[in-house]
């Protein structure tokens, strides 16, 4: 399953780089520092130019499990914003919900906004080590709820960025299965 309509929004999963869609925001894998890194965030910041990071640094940090918001710079999408997974530590350290939180707060921010589209990278599955498929159903599940339960919602598109294929088959498989799970007909 590659896509879905939650009420007014398309949910959908495709393989590609983030930084490249032009929803009106995309979502940074960022640290808690905002100082920019490897990985989505290097690339968001490359393609993106200096004003993001004098924007984040004007801001100055974000905990784990939240999100902040900028413009989007030289990218497609007008603005960016950054949400700081969790660094996995076995699954014992709260990281399920700091991830679910991480989304949450995304989605909050770009309703505050009145966006219509965003898209999201796969959160603390690269650098900060989470396994994927346990991530996938974290991501998943949160945004489908989100959905759910604002049939009000400004979004009309969300859409998860996967960088690689395995990856793709990862979300696809999970989508099917959190689909089922929360008893939406496709
Ligand atoms: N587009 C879409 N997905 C990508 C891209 C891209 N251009 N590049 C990588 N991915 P990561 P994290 C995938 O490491 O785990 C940074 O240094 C990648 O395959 O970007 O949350 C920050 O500064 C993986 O599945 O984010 C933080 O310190 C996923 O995106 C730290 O890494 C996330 O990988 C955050 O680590």
């Amino acid at each position: 399953m590659k896509q879905v309509k939650i009420g007014s929004c398309v949910l959908s999963l495709i393989q590609g780089d983030i930084t490249e869609q032009a929803t009106e925001a995309i979502v940074n894998a960022a640290n808690s520092r905002l100082a920019g890194g490897g990985g989505v965030d290097g690339a968001i910041h490359r393609a993106g130019g200096p004003a993001i990071a004098e924007e984040c640094r004007k801001i100055g940090g974000c905990p784990t499990g939240k999100a902040v918001i900028t413009r989007g710079g030289n990218l497609k999408a007008r603005y960016v914003i950054h949400a700081v997974g969790p660094i996995y530590q076995g699954g014992k350290k709260k990281e399920a919900e700091l991830l679910r939180s991480a989304y949450l707060s995304s989605l909050q921010l770009a309703e505050e906004h009145r966006l219509t589209s965003i898209s999201f990278p796969s959160l603390s599955t690269g650098a900060y080590g989470y396994p994927l498929k346990e991530a996938s159903l974290v991501a998943l599940r949160t945004i489908i709820d989100f959905l759910s339960e604002h049939p009000g919602t400004s979004l009309r598109e969300v859409v998860l960025v996967l960088f690689t294929s395995p990856d793709l088959a990862v979300y696809e498989e999970s989508l099917t299965q959190v689909l089922k799970e929360r008893g939406i007909e496709t």
